[in-house]
Formats: C-alpha cells, structure tokens, sequence
C-alpha cells in the first residue's frame, strides 16, 4: 500500500517513472523491515512469557499415561527404526545395522556398546539372524539396565516429626518449578502438609512461578527479597516449615548463574545450609533432566552429581520428544535412580517410574515380541 501511494505521489509531483520506482522500492523495503522487526519483537515476548506463564490449572482432568508419553521414541524413534530393520528380509548383517540404529540413537556409544555385546554373548549365530530372538534379548538386557539402576536406594527419610527435605536442582528450563508444583500436587491429594521454598533468588519470576504453583496446590511458599541469599532464604524457609509441621519441604534452585562454577558453589552451600535446619536434610536430592536434550542431559547429570550428590532424576518433556532412549543411558552410565518421568506440562502429568513398565511401553510395538 505504502507503495503505491508513492508510486502516484511521485507521478503528480512530475517526477519520472524510474524516480517513482525507486520511491516505491525504497517504502517498500522500509514497511518489510518493519514487519519482521515488529513481527520478531512480538515473538520474542512470546516466548518470555512462555517461560513465566501460569501452569495449566489442575482442572484439566486427563493425564497423559506413560504410553502417550513414548509415543513418539516408540513411532519415530531407535525403537521405530528397529522395527523397521526387522520388519523385512533379515540380512546376514543385521547386527551392523543394530548398532548403527543404537548408535545414532541417544542411547549413547557406552550403552551402545554393552547392548552389542550382550546380545552377541546371550545368542547364537543362528538366533543372531532371528528377529524375535534379537528383539527380546534387546528387551531382556535394556531391562536388567534400568532394574539395576533403579535399586540403588541413594536419598534417606527424615527423623520422626520432621518434614522431608527434598532440593530440586537442574540447568534453567529443564523444568524443575513444574515438576515442583507437579509433586506437591500429588502429595497435597492424599493431604499431606507441603512447603514450597524459592532458592532461585535471582529472578523474581522464579518465586513467582512457585508462587502460582503454591496457590494452586494449596502449599505456603517461602521467599526471600529478589537477590538475596539463597542459602539464608532456604535455612529460614526450613526452618519455617518445621514450625508449621510440614511434612515435605521442596527447594526450588537456580538454573543459571553468571558462570557454571558460581553455581555450582552456591548450590554446595545452599545443601550445606540445609544439613543445619533440619538434621539430614536434603533426604533427596532431584536432578531434572529435560529429555529432549538427549545426551547432554547426562552430562549434566555428573556435574550436578559431583558438587550435590544426586539421589534421583526426573525426567521431563518425554512426551515432546522421539529420544526416549535416553532413559537406557542414563540409567546404565549413572546408575542414579530415576524417580519421576513427566509426560506433559498439566499437573496431573508425572509419572512414578517403573522399570519393567517403562520397557514394556517402549518395546510395544507391532514388530515387537
Ligand atoms: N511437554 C512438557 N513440558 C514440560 C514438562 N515439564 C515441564 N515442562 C515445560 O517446560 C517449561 C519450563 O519449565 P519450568 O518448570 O519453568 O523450568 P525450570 O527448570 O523451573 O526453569 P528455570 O526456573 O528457568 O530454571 C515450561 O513451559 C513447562 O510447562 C513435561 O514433562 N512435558
Ligand atoms: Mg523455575
């Protein structure tokens, strides 16, 4: 439009053509550039107050199962692709072509590597070129993994009359807040006394995300001026709940500091603190991973684990990705036990996890045994 009212500015002026286009042009580009500025500016609000935007309300009654959760590792992922593999002729080389699917998957070259030779221990040449035969001992091994993992019982239970301590810990946007609010839920149902403590004292919108949470759940929440000390925040918060008879306590912590050392160190403190409120404390320590991230997550995890001592995992965003396979590294490269899967953001969507159940999930597919 912007155009064309130059183009007929120009000819009524007198001007010649070529200097009506070039107006033209020149309007033209202008009025483009301020469409993408304005249109990239209303995107990035978007995605800021994506981060801070209120949790679905626990009104939203279905919750995602843990089969809609691996619903895309199952149809897109490794899973998918060994389906595929075995749904033909067998060739003679069908364990390369196992271990390229393992491999390329996030399962992890480690993993990759255990699961090769596991299945070239357990079968015979024949049964090596046997699609069932594959399948199981794939099933049967990815089993004895995740069942090994999963009974290394590393968290503790507070003394008699004294709130569980639970830190939650993870790099910024794993979801941590939400699996927070998630958790409180749960225990809030069977009417158990929840106090929620905001350790991230650096953003604002952190507590007030907490906030949102505790309102809807029905849990105070502690928090302390914007920059304050984490670690003083999260002493009195203890202490707080101890006096009110909570029965879980659960400290939100930051994700991001100005470098990964700084955070590390204050999340050394802000455990340490927590020993001096309540005698054990934390009795569990839970590291979110996102799995979308495939396998940066696990190293993530060993930095996490070497300045707090993880006692579980909980992993998030299963449902929005096809790299399910993580779960397998995870458990076999950090024997750290995974507690919780989320499978959707609702409130209602956290899954406990089970080993057995989670294997039989993911190997449930048409081609499977
Ligand atoms: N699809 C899906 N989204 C999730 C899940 N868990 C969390 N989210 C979303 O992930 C985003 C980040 O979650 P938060 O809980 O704010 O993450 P955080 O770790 O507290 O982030 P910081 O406080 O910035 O460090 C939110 O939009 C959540 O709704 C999940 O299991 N599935
Ligand atoms: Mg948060």
């Amino acid at each position: 439009m912007l155009s064309t009212i130059a183009t007929s500015l120009a000819f009524r002026q007198g001007a010649d053509a070529s200097v009506a286009l070039y107006v033209a042009l020149g309007l033209g580009a202008v009025a483009v550039l301020f469409l993408v500025v304005n249109r990239s500016r209303k995107g990035s609000k978007t995605a800021s107050q994506a981060a801070d935007r209120p949790p679905p309300t626990p009104s939203e009654d279905d919750a995602a199962t843990l089969k809609d959760g691996l619903a895309r590792t199952r149809n897109e992922g490794f899973i998918a692709r060994l389906g595929q593999l075995f749904s033909g002729e067998i060739s003679e080389n069908v364990m390369d072509d196992v271990e390229e699917v393992l491999l390329t998957s996030d399962i992890g070259v480690r993993t990759t590597d255990r699961l090769m030779n596991s299945l070239k221990e357990t079968l015979s040449t024949n049964e090596l070129t046997e699609v069932e035969a594959v399948w199981s001992a794939l099933r049967d091994e990815t089993t004895r993994i995740l069942v090994t993992a999963q009974a290394n019982e590393l968290g503790s239970e507070p003394k008699n009359g004294q709130p569980k301590v639970t830190m939650v810990l993870g790099v910024n946007g794993t979801g941590k807040t939400t699996s927070i609010g998630k958790l409180a839920y749960r225990l809030r149902q069977d009417d158990l006394r929840v106090t929620l403590v905001a350790g991230d004292t650096f953003r604002a919108a952190a507590a007030e995300q907490l906030e949102i949470w505790g309102r809807r759940v029905g849990a105070p929440v502690i928090r302390g001026a914007e920059g304050a000390d984490p670690s003083s925040v999260v002493f009195d918060g203890i202490r707080e709940a101890l006096a009110a008879s909570a029965e879980h306590v659960f400290i939100d912590t930051a994700g991001r500091l100005h470098t990964q050392v700084n955070l590390m160190e204050e999340l050394r403190k802000v455990r340490r603190v927590m020993g001096k409120a309540v005698e054990g404390a934390p009795h569990e320590v839970l590291m979110v991973l996102d799995a979308t991230t495939g396998q940066n997550a696990i190293q993530q995890a060993r930095m996490f684990n070497d300045a707090t001592d993880i006692t579980g995992i909980i992993l998030t965003k299963l449902d929005g990705t096809a790299k399910g396979g993580i779960v397998i590294g995870i458990g076999d490269q950090l024997g750290i036990p995974i507690k919780y899967v989320g499978v959707g953001e609702r409130v209602k969507d956290l899954r406990d996890f089970d080993a057995k159940q989670f294997v039989d999930e993911l190997f449930a597919t048409d081609s499977g045994a």
